[in-house]
């Protein structure tokens, strides 16, 4: 895929006109950091743009940055979009369902790092690597493509955000991610990113962490992790889950050294969402994911991280879940047999 620049995105946008960055919805570290400072950029050569999101803010880890930092990010439903609103989504997959439609209006500009789609949606601006470790780590590629210096503000939000995903520098770090986290550093507040990268659990969340401890199924290196309250006690009422917290407790569950592969579900309103963790490369998170939703539910990410959803009455409970894993796990074991 051919590599875009700021100078293509300049070039497909109207300074006259509004251009609107979204996030997706709830957004985490990383769509925080690339959308605030591709605004910052982007106000810096004369454009008029906001920064918004679907969804809510959750999580004190993300409350605090946006204050700290002074990010001027607006909930979606507060804007009014008009007719000549430039959109550009960051961090995101058009199309998928934690991403809100706006608008009937088609998208200007994707920036994103995850796998893309089979069919990239039409659109005059893409800017897709799946090889850069996080969304802040292309955004600050135009930043140095322009040779602008990114405020003190800006490069602690870029560097909160390539953290969070490469797990401190330690998964799908590629030379892109290694530049920008040598760029970065000093120029931001690192120890203020540290911080908060190293503070991600809160008291609140013992029931939940004691409740997954207690309740984990294992098959051989492959953990699951259920959340539902159908399988839950009132310790672990699922509707208690913040959203970041199965992710976090995916990364936990990989910290063991039987275990290779973590699935974490939770089911709320209907809705039943996986966050997917994976130290084996025999296998991908986002294929396996993909596969073992066909025709319930949807799914993609990255090869060690990866994400998924299943609404109403497709949620086919625990044992049916793990079921579908383990047959697509099984099968990418044997197709990888050295
Ligand atoms: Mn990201």
């Amino acid at each position: 895929m051919r590599t875009k620049c700021f100078q293509d995105l300049m070039r497909v946008l109207d300074r006259e006109k509004p251009v609107i960055i979204q996030a997706h919805d709830y957004p985490d570290h990383d769509a925080i950091g690339s959308g605030f400072s591709l605004l910052s950029l982007l106000r810096d050569f004369g454009f008029r743009c906001e920064f918004c999101y679907g969804g809510e803010v959750q999580g004190f880890s993300v409350a605090d940055i946006i204050t700290n930092l002074h990010i001027p990010l607006v909930p979606a439903s507060l804007l009014r979009i008009g007719g000549d609103a430039q959109i550009i989504l960051v961090d995101a997959v058009a199309g998928n369902t934690n991403v809100t439609r706006l608008t009937d209006l088609p998208l200007t500009g994707i920036i994103d790092h995850h796998q893309p789609p089979e069919k990239i949606p039409e659109c005059p601006f893409v800017d897709i690597r799946p090889e850069a470790g996080s969304c802040s780590t292309i955004i600050y590629q135009y930043y140095l493509e322009t040779m602008t210096e990114p405020s003190r503000d800006v490069a602690t939000a870029l560097l909160t955000g390539l953290m969070m995903d490469t797990a401190q520098m330690t998964r799908g770090v590629g030379p892109v991610d290694l530049a920008a986290f040598s760029g970065l550093f000093f120029k931001g507040d690192w120890e203020g990113a540290v911080y908060i990268l190293r503070n991600s659990f809160s008291i609140q969340d013992i029931p939940t962490l004691r409740y997954a401890f207690d309740h984990y199924y294992r098959h051989d290196s492959v953990c699951f992790v259920e959340l539902e309250p159908s399988a839950g006690t009132a310790e672990a009422p699922a509707e208690k889950v913040r959203p970041e917290l199965p992710g976090l407790i995916s990364d936990y569950f990989l910290r063991m050294q039987e275990i290779h592969f973590v699935v974490t579900s939770k089911v709320e309103s209907s809705v039943c969402r996986l966050s997917l963790r994976s130290e084996d490369p025999r296998l991908p998170a986002d294929l396996i994911v993909k596969r073992a939703l066909e025709g319930i539910g949807e799914g993609g990410g990255h090869p060690h991280m990866s994400g998924g959803t299943i609404s109403g009455d497709s949620i086919p409970g625990g044992p049916g879940l793990r079921e579908r894993f383990l047959t697509v796990i099984e099968k990418f074991l044997h197709e990888n047999k050295e």
